[in-house]
């Protein structure tokens, strides 16, 4: 038995880099299967809009593609969980977790993860996008500078997450290299088998 407040929810880590195409394919899954999509960055992105000092600090790291502290992304992810857990069977987090350590805390206390979906692409198409996305979306971190940084952080730090639960055969991973739709495709075949 177990006592974890999560652990009988489908629950979904959507990882890869930067740009990889992780918030575009969550929401159309999200909507497809009835999921909650939570993503990480925008919780982030919500708390550092506020004029305190929490706010500030996670504005300065973020702006820098730097990553935001372990207890604090895990508390707000918790609440926004609690907030949506009712009305679904299960949650799609994406963003998260970006260290071994984020791993571990969630796994131990939330819930287990059923299966990491991870979208792979190859650095040139990650700059590409972002910078694309850069003129238009007012983000501070859609830089050519934070972008480095990010994707340097991706690889040092959040590959290895991959790698683990790669160990474990918890990874089911799509070419996010591809057209939007095709990826999507290739998506909604595996949510096809996990829902059958
Ligand atoms: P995120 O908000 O997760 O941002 P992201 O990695 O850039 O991915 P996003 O989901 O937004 O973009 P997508 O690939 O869908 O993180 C931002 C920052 O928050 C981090 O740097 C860190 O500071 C902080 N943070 C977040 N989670 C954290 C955690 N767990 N711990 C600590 N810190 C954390 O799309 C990118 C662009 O590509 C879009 O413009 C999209 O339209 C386009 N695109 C997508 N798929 C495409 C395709 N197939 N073809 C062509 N274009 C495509």
């Amino acid at each position: 038995v177990s006592f974890l407040p999560f652990d009988s929810y489908l629950i979904v880590f959507v990882l890869g880099a930067p740009g990889s195409g992780k918030g575009t394919q969550c929401a159309r899954v999200a909507e497809a299967y009835g999921l909650a999509h939570i993503s990480t960055g925008d919780l982030l992105r919500e708390e550092a809009a506020k004029e305190t000092e929490l706010g500030k600090g996670i504005r300065e790291s973020m702006k820098h593609g730097k990553m935001v502290s372990t207890e604090l992304t895990l508390k707000l992810l918790f609440q926004a969980m609690k907030a949506s857990g009712k009305d679904v069977c299960g949650f799609l987090i994406d963003g998260f977790p970006r260290t071994m350590d984020q791993a571990v805390e969630f796994e131990n206390t939330i819930g287990r993860c059923d299966f990491v979906l991870y979208y792979s692409c190859p650095t040139e198409t990650l700059v590409r996008r972002l910078i694309k996305r850069g003129e238009t979306s007012g983000r501070v971190d859609d830089n050519i500078t934070s972008i480095e940084t990010r994707i340097r952080v991706f690889e040092q730090t959040s590959l290895p997450v991959i790698e683990y639960y790669e160990h474990e055969g918890r990874v089911q991973q799509v070419d996010g290299n591809a057209p939007v739709e095709q990826v999507t495709e290739e998506t909604f075949n595996i949510f096809d088998m996990v829902f059958d």
